[in-house]
């Protein structure tokens, strides 16, 4: 088989990759290992920037995102008993971010990728990439029980934190930066009306986030140690979890209802430099990952592919590789800025194992600034909505 661009991965990044490249008579084939099914029933971000709905909508894959997301007209801090709202629409002038969930994104671009006729193929296995520094590179894998051969020009490793792009490229040739924070959110998706606000908490007990799926569906986080576990938690000790952490004299509550899911999620920081070896590209979290308190993840994804899109176009109407070996750089800047906006949200709201009341009272009259200055508010509410570096 042959194709331009040979995709691994099927979540936000390959997807939106393999519609950009369509849009723009570019052919690929995605690789998935997992079923449609499953990559459309995974829970994860809920939260689009401004740029991403932007895409979406002039690309063609956002009817249900503008019909069924909801636009938030900015975020609530919690902390000293009270909500502190940063209003990001009115002092972003007009910009803001839309909850949508992830996999709603993954089955509009699955959609219009089979609508097109796009080569998406589920279940693969055995996925192996050579040749990438050359101008003939290929990607193999397991299909149906056959052996194939995918030869291509490009391949664009999109394949996630867990995939195998990234650790095939020749060590030596790249830079690591590693963060790993001393705890995990744990989260959950309760049949409970939604709070319709998106609140972060400080509390001496811990961080907790309000969130939402839909009007009926709330979707909600707390800090917890990393070694922790989900049997350690029975629905009446999460719900008084949650009630310690978000209780305060302003009488804010918040109704509970039946929990339908649970998960752990690891906190950590990373990036890898260059994003690129050759005639190999990697994007979103393949490249970097950032702590989900600054609800980045999906949106640099996008941002990496929109680059990497342009490069490719560039590439087959000139036939120069300029705009591909500015790849990395490019992302690059936005990525810093999202790690750092992301690991600066994650300071300020949590509880660290090692803190002292020094420390403490530093986070708090951080918050209290953040809230109080219109200089502090515009800043958080400017990284929020997506900025570019
Ligand atoms: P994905 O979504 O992990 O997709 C990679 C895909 O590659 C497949 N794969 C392979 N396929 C073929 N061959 C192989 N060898 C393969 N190995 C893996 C996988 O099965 C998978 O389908 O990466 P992508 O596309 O880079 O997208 C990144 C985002 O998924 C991620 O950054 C966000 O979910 C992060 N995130 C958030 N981001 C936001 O922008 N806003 C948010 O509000 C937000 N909240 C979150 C989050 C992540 C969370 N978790 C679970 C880590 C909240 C949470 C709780
Ligand atoms: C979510 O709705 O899942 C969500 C919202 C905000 C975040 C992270 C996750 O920072």
């Amino acid at each position: 088989m042959r194709t331009q661009v040979a995709i691994v991965g099927a979540g936000p990044a390959g997807l939106m990759l393999s519609h950009l490249l369509h849009l723009q008579g570019i052919e690929s084939v995605v690789l998935e290992t997992r079923s449609r099914a499953a990559i459309e029933a995974t829970v994860r971000a809920g939260v689009l920037e401004q740029s991403t709905v932007d895409l979406m909508t002039a690309t063609g894959v956002a009817e249900r995102l503008l019909k069924e997301g909801y636009p938030h007209h900015g975020v609530y801090l919690r902390f000293d008993g009270h909500n502190h709202f940063i209003d990001v629409y009115e002092l972003m002038g007009g910009k803001t971010v839309t909850v949508y969930p992830q996999h709603e994104v993954i089955k509009d671009l699955v959609a219009a990728r089979l609508a097109a006729g796009g080569d998406l193929r589920f279940e693969v296995s055995e996925v192996r990439v050579g040749d990438f520094d050359t101008e003939r590179p290929w990607v193999t894998f397991r299909h149906e029980g056959a052996e194939v051969r995918l030869d291509c020009d490009f391949i664009a490793g999109c394949d996630g934190s867990q995939g195998i792009c990234r650790p095939s490229i020749p060590a030596g040739a790249y830079t690591i930066y590693d963060k790993v924070y001393p705890f995990s959110w744990f989260g959950i998706l309760a049949e409970a009306p939604s709070a319709g606000k998106l609140i972060y908490s400080y509390h001496e007990k811990g961080f907790a986030l309000v969130s939402s799926r839909t009007p009926t569906l709330q979707r909600m986080y707390f800090q917890v140690d990393p070694l922790d576990s989900v049997a350690n938690w029975p629905d009446e000790r999460i719900w008084s979890e949650f009630y310690a952490r978000l209780e305060g004299a302003d009488g804010w509550t918040f109704e509970s209802g039946k929990i339908i899911k649970k998960d752990i999620i690891g906190m950590r920081s990373y990036v890898i430099e260059p994003m690129q070896y050759g005639r190999m590209f990697l994007a979103g979290d393949a490249a970097h990952i950032v702590p989900p308190t600054g609800a980045k993840g999906l949106n640099l994804a996008i941002a990496d592919v929109k680059h990497l899109a342009d490069g490719l176009k560039y590439f087959y109407t000139t036939g120069q590789t300029g705009e591909l070996d500015a790849y990395s750089d490019k992302c690059l800047r936005r990525v810093w800025r999202a790690e750092h906006f992301s690991w600066w949200m994650t300071s300020m709201l949590h509880r660290f194992p090692d803190d002292d009341k020094f420390q403490q009272k530093l986070q708090l009259s951080q918050l209290r600034y953040v809230v109080s200055s219109h200089a502090a508010s515009y800043s958080l509410a400017e990284n929020y909505v997506g900025f570019e570096g």
